[in-house]
């Protein structure tokens, strides 16, 4: 018999959610810290503990059937991967934020300004469908305190409470997308039997929760 592979994010905001929610889905498996991958011992199934980041790619080229992740970086990645199922946890949204005594107005404002970043993908597909043209600046982390070290007029990140940017002296200034954990797979494997049972496993439990 074939056994399925689902990535989830080893450590981080995704994790124990990803985890709480294939336990709830009766799925029996060991979660140490230290394995990477981890049997089903009750369903054809193998856990892959990754960084979130490399998740879309790993289905995409089917080195796992299934990942737990983030639409914000399924979007970054360019991937071509099935959307199977909203899971309602992971909520963010990626916004564009300006220091408190910024002169910017409004998104034309932003045309020759620069913005710092870690989703390059997504901001430029957005400045242009609104026809501005900035220098992006691409940084992997810590995207809040370019304004401050005077390395972005602007900066577009993933905020959910808001606090990070307050601390920062910034404040949110347009929404870019809306973001939660999404069921992804790769492309045809929803036709699968196993993945189906899954699927509705999955959407029993969510639904539990409403
Ligand atoms: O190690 P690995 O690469 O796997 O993890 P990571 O550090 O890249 O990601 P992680 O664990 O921080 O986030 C995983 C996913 O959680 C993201 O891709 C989002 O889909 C989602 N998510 C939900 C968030 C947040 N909420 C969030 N608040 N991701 C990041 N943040 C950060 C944000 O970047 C900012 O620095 O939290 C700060 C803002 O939070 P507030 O509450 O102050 O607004
Ligand atoms: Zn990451």
């Amino acid at each position: 018999m074939k056994t399925l592979k689902i990535a989830i994010q080893k450590s981080g905001r995704l994790n124990e959610k990803s985890v709480e929610l294939l336990k709830n889905c009766g799925l029996n498996f060991e979660n140490y810290k230290s394995s990477l991958i981890a049997p089903v011992s009750n369903f054809p199934l193998e856990i892959l503990f990754l960084r979130d980041d490399d998740i879309p790619e790993y289905v995409q080229d089917g080195i796992a059937d299934l990942g737990i992740v983030g639409e914000n970086v399924i979007e970054e990645t360019e991937v071509q991967v099935k959307y199977l199922q909203e899971l309602g946890f992971g909520k963010c949204s990626l916004k564009l934020a300006i220091t408190n005594n910024s002169e910017i107005t409004d998104l034309s404002g932003l045309n020759g300004k620069s913005i710092a970043t870690s989703y390059p993908v997504i901001l430029g597909k957005f400045l242009q469908k609104n026809g501005i043209s900035s220098d992006i600046r691409t940084i992997s982390g810590s995207v809040e305190i370019a304004p401050g070290l005077g390395l972005s007029d602007a900066i577009c990140d993933i905020v959910s409470t808001g606090g990070t940017l307050k601390s920062n002296g910034l404040k949110p200034f347009a929404d870019v997308m809306s973001s939660q954990a999404i069921l992804i797979g790769r492309e045809g494997i929803e036709q699968d039997d196993l993945v189906q049972e899954l699927i509705q496993r999955i959407q029993s439990v969510l639904d539990a929760k409403d």
